[in-house]
């Protein structure tokens, strides 16, 4: 009440002074993604990606409708659990949050696009990375990053055309991601003449890989190929080495392609022969990368993985379609959003008719020397 009057009396003597008050609308931006669990380090990298991204769009006053606009963030934990995932999607379009940034994991997103689009809030993920999330042709899914049929192709042909690799043996965690990027590299291996000498499963929480390792080191293979995350990759290394492993290339796409795979590997001798895909441009040849990183950096200190600058950029992308539709109404500016050409920090951002983004960069990566470095 005492803040109410304040707040009229401020008026008051703003509209007494002559000055127009300024009508501020707040506009609700969703975000989701794991904020707990063995994943809540990409997740809360990504959530402050948003943040990032929120803070500079105020700075800007914008206008929309002649109405300066307040963003705010709607975070939500999905815990990397599809369950989770479209309980908290439901949970957002009943908040009528005014666009969605996620989610994380390709197991959350798809069925969470689904939601999305039936309450018509459009979606931009800069993580999930199965191509099969687009494949229903919704106009509320965008994706800004490379899927995993680029991702899972890059590896095959870096193991088999460069590296001359024959035997590879395939592990993937089950997941919509892990089994979808294992599938494409396989599929592409073997079409350039690799053996896959063995399949092996696992999940996204297991711990010990030993009895899967031990099974895999039976077949000699030359290569390791593993569709999963980093807590599952950075123990597997420290078991490949306790298995005498340790001339084995070990690769994965961008799950496990984080600065966090170094402290989890603690050391083990097998990180050396890590090669990682990621589906855009390093930092240092993206647009904005290196100057956006040490905003980043100064804010966030140590807590950069991987997807922030994508999830900065899904943020403007929502934006500048509401600025091109003067609406932030999801109604209104969802058709705006297909006519994307943005200048992000990542890249110059266009979408194909699918919702996928158009000419997406690759990075394949190692960690020789216990530092990822671009190949
Ligand atoms: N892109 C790897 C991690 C996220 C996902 O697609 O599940």
């Amino acid at each position: 009440m005492q803040m109410k009057l304040k707040l009229t009396v401020a008026a008051a003597v703003a509209v007494a002074a002559g000055v127009a008050v300024a009508q501020e609308v707040v506009v609700k931006i969703g975000h989701v993604a794991p904020m707990s669990g063995s994943q809540a380090h990409y997740g809360k990298d990504n959530e402050n990606g948003v943040r990032m991204a929120i803070e500079d769009l105020n700075a800007q006053k914008i206008k929309i409708g002649g109405k300066t606009i307040k963003f705010e963030i709607a975070a939500e934990d999905d815990a990397a659990d599809p369950k989770q995932g479209t309980a908290v999607a439901q949970k957002l379009c009943d908040a009528k949050v005014a666009g969605v940034v996620g989610h994380l994991n390709s197991g959350t997103t798809i069925p969470a696009s689904k939601i999305y689009n039936n309450c018509g809030i459009p979606m931009v993920t800069g993580a999930a990375t199965n191509p099969n999330l687009t494949k229903p042709g919704y106009k509320t899914t965008y994706r800004i990053i490379a899927n995993d049929l680029s991702l899972g192709a890059g590896l095959a042909s870096y193991a088999a055309d460069t590296l001359k690799l024959k035997k590879i043996a395939v592990i993937d965690d089950r997941t919509a991601y892990g089994q979808g990027v294992a599938e494409v590299f396989a599929k592409i291996a073997k079409t350039k003449g690799v053996e896959i000498v063995d399949q092996q499963f696992t999940t996204d929480k297991a711990t010990d890989f030993m009895a899967i390792l031990t099974a895999i080191k039976a077949k000699k293979p030359d290569g390791v190929f593993f569709g999963g995350m980093d807590a599952q990759a950075g123990a597997m290394l420290r078991q490949m080495d306790q298995l005498g492993l340790t001339n084995v290339k070990y690769f994965g796409g961008d799950g496990i392609c984080t600065p966090e795979i170094i402290k989890i590997a603690s050391g083990a001798k097998s990180l050396d022969n890590v090669i990682c895909a990621e589906g855009g441009a390093t930092l240092a040849k993206m647009p904005g990368g290196v100057a956006w990183k040490a905003k980043y950096d100064a804010k966030f200190p140590g807590q950069f993985q991987i997807y922030s600058p994508y999830t900065y950029d899904a943020t403007f992308v929502l934006v500048d379609a509401m600025k091109r539709a003067n609406s932030t109404d999801p109604k209104v500016y969802i058709s705006k959003l297909i006519e994307t050409d943005l200048k992000g920090v990542t890249a110059n951002i266009k979408f194909e008719s699918t919702g996928e983004m158009k000419n997406p960069a690759m990075t394949l990566s190692t960690y020789a020397g216990g530092k990822k470095s671009p190949l």
